[in-house]
């Protein structure tokens, strides 16, 4: 009995985190199989202690800082990660490619959740990257990723 009642709030508790994010308004972060929850905190420990190119799924989110870079279809964000603007030790870079969806209006302050691939890039000016930011046109060969931004959600196969 003990064991159904498990297995039963399990499945509750997979259902409810399902809809939270629906009601969220985008789809889970998935890591081949297994769904994600917001890891950035393990990111910025990643970005500290990993090798060069180390690489893992990421779903992050933060706030827009600045662009750092648009060219040939690429905004780079710099985003904050732990919703204080005041300290700039917790940030990342954000790439999006634009080819995947044109960016709402947007400035400073916009609130970032993306899921994708970290990096740990030392020619980053913020020393790691999160990218892939799209559907997967294969998808078994990648996980799907996208971009939200201020609640729109981009990315995703149309
Ligand atoms: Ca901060």
């Amino acid at each position: 009995m003990i064991g159904f009642k498990m297995r039963a709030v399990l499945i509750f508790g997979i259902l409810l985190s399902a809809s939270l994010s629906l009601a969220a308004g985008y789809p889970a972060c998935k890591d081949k199989k297994r769904t994600l929850e917001f890891n950035q905190d393990m990111l910025l420990n990643y970005r500290d202690q990993m090798e060069p190119k180390f690489k893992t799924r990421g779903f992050i989110k933060g706030t827009l800082i600045k662009v750092i870079e648009d060219r040939q279809r690429h905004v780079h964000f710099e985003v904050d990660l732990d919703g204080d603007a005041e300290t700039s030790d917790d940030r990342i870079e954000v790439i999006y490619n634009t080819s995947f969806g044109s960016l709402p209006d947007y400035g400073p302050g916009a609130e970032i959740i993306a899921c994708g691939d970290f990096i740990v890039d030392p020619y980053s000016p913020l020393k790691a990257v999160l990218h892939w930011l799209h559907h997967s046109p294969k998808q078994k060969a990648h996980d799907d990723g996208y971009l939200v931004i201020n609640g729109q959600v981009l990315g995703l196969r149309q």
